[in-house]
């Protein structure tokens, strides 16, 4: 059961954290909802393992899965917060600082509930390689988010997301941003995708990627393939026409999928307690 925390408190808190003139595009938000997702994304609905509930990136086996690098800024960000609230837990809190930042930088409001515990059961830590793999198309697309319950509508509207921050060649192995305002939420991504034309190119690393030089703002715009593979398959097409037309239902669409993303795994009561905590016994509590 969750302690007596004042949340609007600790969302003032993370709001406040956001800004950071010295980072990036001078904001954490990007980062954060990225924190949130990829804490989230493991989950595998068919074994019940992986999820937000454990905060299992906060060790080398999940922390350190190649598809998780550049979060621990994320992380490291939020640790005043933690040390303020530290009845908090860290998936509480990762997941919280995902939709916060979301709502700060424009975007709709997400319902979230607290009540994930950190404790980790080393039976239940996902394996490696849950996450998707930008280089690759739609087949993987649907493998990932299917294991996670999500249908095709939900694939698009997630995606959505990349309407934030940037990719990091430390990082990713990709550069770049999807839109010249990387910390608004809108559905500008879905606009640019159908609206321009984007050539491939191949970075020093080896690695594709899908450009489009925008004269207005003197900087290349990104798509990775995985982007731009929705629009190759009918049935993520007419979503990204969809959201690409109407930011409205993009806004609502998304509020309810990532809702449901953050909610992956957790079994609560009527009342919002979450039940299965004690199924993630044997493990570490920090
Ligand atoms: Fe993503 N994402 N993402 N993504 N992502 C990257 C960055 C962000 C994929 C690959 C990448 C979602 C789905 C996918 C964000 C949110 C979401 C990067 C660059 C890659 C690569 C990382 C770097 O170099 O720092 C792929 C593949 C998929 C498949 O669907 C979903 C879903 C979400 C959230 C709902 C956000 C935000 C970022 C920006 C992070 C930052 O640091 O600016």
């Amino acid at each position: 059961m969750t302690k007596n925390i004042d949340w609007s408190a600790v969302r003032k808190d993370i709001a406040s954290l956001l800004h950071q003139p010295e980072y990036d595009d001078g904001s954490a938000g990007p980062v954060l909802v990225r924190l949130a997702w990829h804490s989230a994304g493991t989950y595998d609905a068919e074994s019940d393992t992986g999820g937000s509930n454990g905060a299992g990136m906060r060790y080398e086996a999940e922390g350190g899965d190649p598809a998780n690098a550049g979060l621990q800024h994320a992380r490291v960000f939020l640790e005043p917060i933690k040390s303020k609230y530290p009845d908090a837990t860290y998936a509480d809190l990762w997941t919280l600082a995902g939709v916060v930042a979301i709502k700060e930088m424009g975007g709709p409001e997400i319902k979230w509930q607290p009540g994930r515990t950190d404790y980790v059961d080393d039976s239940k830590l996902p394996p490696r390689g849950r996450l998707p793999d930008a280089a690759q198309g739609n087949d993987h697309l649907r493998n990932i988010f299917y294991r996670m319950g999500f249908n095709d509508q939900e694939i698009v509207a997630l995606s959505g997301a990349h309407n934030l921050g940037r990719c990091h060649s430390d990082r990713s192995g990709f550069e770049g941003a999807w839109v010249n305002n990387p910390t608004r939420f809108s559905n500008t991504y879905f606009n640019l995708m159908l609206s321009r034309t984007w050539k491939e190119k191949v970075l020093k690393n080896g690695n594709k990627q899908f450009v489009y030089y925008d004269e207005d703002a003197d900087e290349e715009l990104m798509m990775l393939p995985t982007d731009l593979a929705l629009l190759s398959d009918d049935k993520f097409r007419k979503w990204v026409e969809t959201y690409a037309k109407d930011k409205n239902k993009f806004f609502e669409d998304f509020a309810a999928v990532f809702e449901k993303l953050m909610e992956l795994g957790l079994v609560r009561d009527e009342t919002g307690k979450v039940l299965n905590t004690d199924n993630v016994r044997g493990g570490y509590h920090s």
